[in-house]
């Protein structure tokens, strides 16, 4: 078993779309092992994508993540990982294979709707950035 962290991003709960995304989540079989619905500052928002610091885009994308609530997820299932990344799709919408969340409610490239942690180690740092061990069941 392996857990990933995941993301129901501003522009989606702003859709009242969290419920299509979570059974979707629910359909492929990951268990939520921790769930919770919360705002951001924009400085949580810096600290959560620091890995991005000198990307040109890292102000607006910091913005909009503060600019809404979001849910924030733990997944768990076999190679969760790679399983949820796939289920999600490309980071571009419009390259988004078809079938995948992204594809189906991304509406462009910073306002893709998810979010995953995209290797063991982006995991363990954004699991404990979000939960404490009470919020993992
Ligand atoms: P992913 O979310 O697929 O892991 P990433 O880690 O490369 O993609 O980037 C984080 C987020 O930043 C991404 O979901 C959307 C936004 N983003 C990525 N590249 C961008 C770009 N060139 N312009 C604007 N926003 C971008
Ligand atoms: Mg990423």
């Amino acid at each position: 078993m392996e857990r990933t962290f995941a993301v129901i991003k501003p522009d989606a709960v702003r859709r009242n779309i969290t419920g299509k995304i979570l059974d979707r989540i629910e359909a492929a079989g990951f268990s939520i092992v921790g769930m919770k619905r919360i705002l951001l500052t924009k400085e949580q928002a810096m600290g959560f994508y620091y890995v991005h610091r000198e990307r040109p885009f890292y102000d607006e994308l910091c913005s909009y993540m503060a600019s809404g609530p979001i849910v924030v997820l733990a997944l768990e299932k076999e190679d969760a990982i790679a399983g949820w990344r796939s289920l999600m799709g490309a980071t571009n919408p419009a390259d988004a294979a078809e079938g995948t969340i992204r594809r189906e409610f991304g509406l462009s490239l910073g306002e893709n709707s998810v979010h995953g942690s995209d290797s063991p180690e982006s995991a363990a740092f954004e699991i404990p950035y979000f939960f404490n061990c009470l919020e993992l069941v």
